[in-house]
């Protein structure tokens, strides 16, 4: 009897921790994109930090997403910051030396915070990198109580099961061999 509870609850708890990644954390909404194609991200704010309202993000944009441009918040205050690249690189006949490397997201008032029990999206596009693989964008979460850092990234693969805060991930699919213009 003991043993069949024992199991049960085992079994509740590997739903639970198989369940959690999908309703919490901060993810990106669309987490698959090919390689090479402008992408919309959209990191999608789960909950506040221990129950507080979330009243600003911090985005590392990752290497190689090429002019990201975020996507103004009624409410929120956006601010950018750029860095110069170790290697530069074309859009539209232009070279680019200096890229956008961090977004922010401030509430610009108490109304405009978001509750915990209430979820958001914050967005921003760009161009992903011509080589396939994960990208991983780190975020980090201020409340008007505490904060969250969601920048851990498994040594190996892309499985960010068991970690506390991990980074959101975008894996960048190869592109097709035959391309469809249209
Ligand atoms: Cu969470």
């Amino acid at each position: 009897m003991m043993k069949k509870i024992c199991s049960v609850l085992m079994l509740m708890a590997g739903l639970l921790a198989v369940l959690q990644p999908a309703s919490a954390h901060v993810v990106l909404s669309e987490p698959k994109a090919v390689a090479g194609s402008y992408y919309k991200a959209m990191l999608r704010i789960g909950h506040g930090c221990n129950g507080s309202a979330t009243n600003g993000l911090v985005v590392q944009v990752p290497f190689g997403f090429e002019g990201a441009k975020p996507q103004p918040k009624p409410g929120w205050t956006i601010a950018t910051r750029k860095a110069k690249l170790a290697q530069p690189y074309n859009s539209h006949g232009k070279t680019v030396t200096d890229d956008v490397v961090e977004l922010r997201w401030t509430a610009a008032s108490k109304e405009a915070a978001l509750p915990d029990d209430q979820f958001d999206e914050f967005a921003f596009m760009g161009r992903l990198p011509d080589k396939a693989g994960p990208l991983w964008v780190k975020v980090l979460q201020t409340c008007e109580s505490g904060q969250n850092d969601w920048s851990d990234i498994p040594a190996n693969g892309t499985s960010t099961r068991g970690m506390k805060s991990p980074a959101a991930l975008l894996e960048v699919q190869p592109a097709p061999a035959h391309e469809h213009h249209h």
